[in-house]
């Protein structure tokens, strides 16, 4: 992986850095003139059929500020996650694990490029900016998809920061949709507790490590932004919020500062709004904010990464948490597994396969039951096991195992009573009424049986060595044997 060149480095701490790599690189691809209403979700949704979306800049969009951009596909590039296929998989696992960071708290400035132009007042208008309707379906334009909430531990200097999708409401009013439990959820309800509004700022463009700190599970009590300056190795510039005296980014592109009233006293119905798993599954009432202020640099640049269906090859495996199961096998005692991987169509939870090499009667079963119950597993709904001559990645590959080596009847297991959640489209409403967030889970064991795996047929294929032989022969003569077609 490129984790640690320079290049990477800068554009990971630096938004502006960000745009002028791919720029230099040939990789930004500026779309004028597109309508945020719709046409610019439709491009970003055909963009995932590549397996590195290409980095599309929005400019001149129709009804916009001329002035105002939108920047998608940030975090799938290649500088941000590397290779992407087994081996990069097992060159990750082999790195020395030099363990989490250590955090650095954000170093507090007087100003930053945040404040080139600050609102209050009747100057407060949250429609001025482009926020896109990225999907048919959904219930409202969204400016925040990959965005940061930010909000103060009212009881700790803890300020979090968290990807929580964000709807435009009204000229004063946006709306944020936080899962029970979130931190966000857990600080809100403190100010709430004790009568008050709580203060928070909605940032929508910023360096792509922030993004990547919002959305990924910190600890309870350490700031995002302290995890972030560990991960740079140097202090995040923050600047204190004019309305809220919260910490920004000092390098924000656009930030709201405003209040959130208790759902008592004020909400309004939220989305729906297109899913990972490829559905509008939620709607509802939720708490608003107040918006009083906004800042943001000249010429700015919203961050949009909206979820879309997962059947698209963009939307990516994540090696870190493959790597995550991987492991779990291994603590787990699972002997010789030779890969693991997502199906796509699955997204990165519903579909898991695992490749091993059987060693002993009852080889494939503990992988499989390991490997549906891990403590990863959550919203998994499929385990698929193969043998080690199956490439995982290649969706061709694992169906033509389970074509050829799976007895339905007698290499399946069928295990009830799972951990999902709310977003899962199969969960019934009765089971959502009861609380009950569970569905079954289905390991299919499609390998050769053990106990005739000698006598099992040999695979029909030629040799990788005489491949490599008859195309480097051939190659020069035979224009099929350079492209290969996907
Ligand atoms: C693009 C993206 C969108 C997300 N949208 C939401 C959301 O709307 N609501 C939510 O509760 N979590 C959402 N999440 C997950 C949270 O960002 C994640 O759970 C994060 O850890 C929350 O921060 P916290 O741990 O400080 O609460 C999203 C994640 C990503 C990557
Ligand atoms: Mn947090």
């Amino acid at each position: 992986m490129s984790f640690d060149n320079d290049q990477y480095r800068l554009a990971l701490g630096d938004l502006r850095k960000f745009v002028e790599i791919m720029h230099k690189q040939g990789e930004l691809v500026r779309v004028p003139e597109a309508d945020p209403y719709l046409e610019v979700g439709a491009l970003y949704e055909m963009s995932q059929e590549h397996l590195y979306p290409p980095v599309l800049m929005f400019e001149y969009m129709k009804g916009c500020d001329p002035r105002h951009r939108i920047l998608c596909n940030v975090r799938t590039t290649k500088l941000m996650v590397g290779d992407m296929n087994l081996q990069a998989l097992i060159d990750y696992r082999r790195k020395p694990k030099k363990g989490p960071s250590q955090p650095i708290d954000p170093h507090v400035v007087e100003t930053g490029p945040v404040f080139e132009n600050h609102l209050e007042g009747d100057a407060v208008n949250c429609r001025k900016f482009p926020a896109p309707r990225w999907h048919e379906g959904d219930g409202g334009d969204y400016i925040g998809t990959e965005c940061l909430v930010i909000m103060r531990d009212p009881g700790s200097e803890w300020t979090n920061l968290g990807t929580y999708r964000v709807m435009v409401q009204d000229e004063k009013t946006l709306s944020v949709f936080i899962e029970p439990g979130k931190h966000g959820d857990v600080i809100r309800r403190k100010y709430w507790a004790r009568g008050e509004a709580c203060p928070i700022a909605v940032c929508v463009g910023q360096s792509p490590i922030l993004g990547m700190v919002a959305s990924t599970a910190v600890k309870s009590g350490v700031s995002e932004y302290a995890t972030a300056g560990g991960r740079l190795g140097r202090p995040v510039d923050v600047v204190e919020g004019r309305l809220t005296g919260l910490q920004l980014p000092a390098d924000a592109e656009l930030v709201f500062e405003g209040f959130m009233p208790s759902p008592q006293e004020a909400q309004m119905k939220e989305g729906p709004f297109g899913e990972w798993p490829g559905y509008y599954s939620h709607d509802g009432m939720e708490p608003i904010v107040k918006v009083g202020a906004i800042s943001h640099r000249n010429d700015l640049i919203v961050v949009g990464q909206p979820p879309t269906k997962p059947n698209y090859i963009g939307r990516q495996v994540k090696l870190p948490s493959l790597a995550a199961f991987w492991d779990a096998l291994e603590n787990a005692g699972v002997p010789e597994v030779r890969g693991v991987w997502n199906l796509q169509g699955g997204g990165y939870r519903f579909i898991q396969v695992v490749a091993i090499k059987q060693l002993h009667p009852g080889h494939a079963k503990m992988a499989g039951l390991v490997a549906a119950g891990w403590g990863g597993s959550y919203m998994n709904r499929m385990t698929i096991i193969v043998d080690e001559d199956v490439d995982v990645t290649n969706h061709a590959e694992v169906m033509w195992a389970m074509a050829t080596r799976w007895d339905p009847k007698t290499q399946t297991d069928v295990i009830d009573g799972c951990w999902t959640g709310y977003i899962d489209p199969r969960l019934s409403p009765e089971k959502r009424e009861n609380g009950d967030v569970t569905m079954s889970r289905i390991i299919i064991y499609a390998v050769r049986p053990f106990h005739w795996k000698e006598e099992f047929p040999k695979p029909n294929e030629v040799a990788p060595d005489l491949a490599a032989d008859v195309r480097a022969k051939w190659k020069d003569r035979l224009s099929f044997l350079r492209t290969k077609q996907g």
